[in-house]
């Protein structure tokens, strides 16, 4: 692969992950820039992305990063309460999906296939809701709560567009996202009563720390798969 994305701290990849690649899914709010994210990462127009008010992924996709990490888009939620329902059931059902894990070719277990979730939050809404929605009625209740990661999206209007200076932000919108960082870290753990990492902050469409979105995944790999049987 020609993508540089494809090849960031490629050795620790290997090294993390084990047999199977690492399944990542995309999860957020219609809009929130998921598909974006994965273009950003993958480095091509493949994940169909949004315009205007009709949300463009109405099903999962998944697409290889490289040979240990893919990226699974999802249907965002907040369109209705109709297919917010729906497509909370349809994350549930991934994250419940079986496989089979392989030792020496031959099956010696079975695993999950979704090894983690990354939510991804659009920062220029101030509203968690969605967000609460998707972990309070799905998320939390059918995965690890270490094995979901936040990342902030769309840095470069976090003010409405205001200090984004070549490509990235000035003095005073730097200081704008770690705030918002801090703040949607302690709202998030209120609403679910618990502890998370601290999410990092970039924007797809600018291509803007979107290396920080690999790093947070490699640190947060799990030293093993989700195996059904412990
Ligand atoms: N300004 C800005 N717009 C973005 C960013 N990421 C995505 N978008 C735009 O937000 C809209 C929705 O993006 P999309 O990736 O389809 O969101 P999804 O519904 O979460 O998959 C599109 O018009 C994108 O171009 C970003 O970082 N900054
Ligand atoms: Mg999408």
């Amino acid at each position: 692969m020609s993508n540089e994305l494809s090849n960031y701290r490629l050795d620790e990849f290997m090294a993390k992950v084990p047999v199977r690649p690492l399944d990542i899914m995309l999860v957020g709010v219609t809009g929130a820039g998921k598909s974006s994210t994965i273009d950003a990462l993958i480095g091509s127009e493949t994940a169909k992305i949004g315009h205007g008010v009709n949300p463009e992924t109405q099903d999962f996709n998944s697409y290889f990063l490289n040979d240990y990490v893919r990226l699974w888009d999802t249907p965002g939620i907040g369109d209705s309460p109709q297919k917010d329902k729906e497509h909370l059931q349809k994350l549930a059902t991934y994250l419940n999906e079986i496989v089979d894990v392989y030792k020496d070719d031959a099956v010696c277990n079975t695993c999950y296939l979704i090894d983690m979730v990354l939510v991804v939050i659009d920062g220029s809404r101030r509203d968690l809701g969605g967000i609460y929605k998707l972990l309070n009625q799905t998320l939390l209740s059918n995965i690890n709560n270490n094995r979901i990661i936040f990342a902030i999206n769309q840095a470069d209007v976090a003010m409405s567009g205001r200090h984004w200076t070549n490509g990235k932000p000035d003095n005073v919108l730097y200081d704008f996202l770690n705030r918002q960082i801090d703040s949607f870290q302690k709202q998030i753990e209120i609403s679910i009563n618990r502890k998370i990492h601290r999410p990092i902050c970039y924007s797809a469409s600018q291509e803007y720390n979107v290396k920080a979105l690999l790093d947070c995944i490699l640190d947060n790999i799990s030293n093993r798969e989700r195996l059904t049987k412990l």
